[in-house]
């Protein structure tokens, strides 16, 4: 058998210790990763962060083996030498290999990152979502109809509105497992982001903006919610737990929270996409 030249080596190596990083990052790292698997959303991106991790493997052991055995397969034995090596003057096979790699690592992460961004990444995605997700669903479940929660944005806190549940308004955010919900996350002052990192759910919230967001929660208990957008002085304390629950124990809440503010829900301007309060009563 003829015997591997240097790039042949550096090859074999290279697919030996890429092979143990990928599967020890898979049975170790893999599953630590965030955001979790608290919704369809949130493990969506934990596969794509698995992904990544693992396309980055290789990469780095790349760098670290060509580097590696340069260092020791090309030094210079001669401690007394000082001399430079012979100037190299381009190699079409590394230049070849350079190119067709690096070009097939950037288009396969443009495509994936593009094919995933459109199946619903859990953020915002303006007024009018590009990805629908009842869409498709509607077609196999003709009744099929996502659970609509409006969070408005506040300084410095977070209100949530259930126009399907009698239009109350609430200072707690509790939603139904296993229910696709449609988020509307708007704001009545400044901007600021709704952020619920173990939902894999991140929307900005301005003023006068209908921001739609996807989300179906997959595990029951509490999730912790954080405004991501500097958004004033109390910024920092703009943070809050919500609930996810059972479908039963969503409607037993929604019940008694119903019946808990109706003397003041009436009073609420109608349901809508946004709420401009009139500037007399605006602050400052
Ligand atoms: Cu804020």
């Amino acid at each position: 058998m003829r015997r591997l030249g240097h790039g042949g080596r550096i090859a074999v190596i290279w697919l030996l210790s890429t092979t143990v990083g990928m599967v020890l990052v898979a049975i170790f790292l893999a599953p630590i990763l965030p955001p979790g698997n608290g919704s369809k959303q949130a493990s969506g991106q934990q596969f794509d962060n698995e992904v990544l991790l693992l396309v980055s493997v290789a990469i780095t052991a790349m760098i670290v083996v060509y580097f590696g055995y340069t260092l020791i397969v090309f030094r210079e034995r001669d401690t007394k030498a000082t001399v430079d090596g012979p100037s190299i003057r381009g190699n079409a096979g590394i230049q070849t290999t350079w190119v067709v790699g690096t070009t097939i690592v950037v288009l396969f992460l443009a495509a994936f990152g593009t094919y995933e961004l459109l199946g619903g990444a859990g953020g915002g995605q303006g007024a009018n979502p590009v990805f629908v997700p009842s869409a498709s669903a509607a077609v196999l479940q003709p009744n099929h109809k996502p659970l609509q929660v409006q969070v408005i944005g506040q300084q410095w806190q977070f209100t949530f509105r259930y126009p399907s549940e009698g239009g109350f308004e609430s200072a707690s955010f509790v939603l139904p497992v296993n229910q696709e919900v449609e988020l509307h996350v708007t704001s009545l002052d400044v901007i600021h982001s709704f952020w619920v990192p173990a939902l894999g759910l991140k929307a900005d919230a301005n003023p006068g903006v209908d921001n739609v967001a996807y989300i179906t929660p997959k595990k029951v208990g509490p999730v912790q919610i954080h405004c991501a957008e500097l958004c004033g002085l109390f910024h920092g304390y703009m943070f809050d737990t919500g609930h996810v629950v059972s479908q039963s124990a969503f409607k037993a809440w929604a019940a008694s929270q119903r019946q808990f503010v109706s003397p003041i829900t009436k009073d609420l301007p109608k349901y809508d996409t946004h709420y401009l309060p009139d500037p007399p009563f605006r602050a400052g």
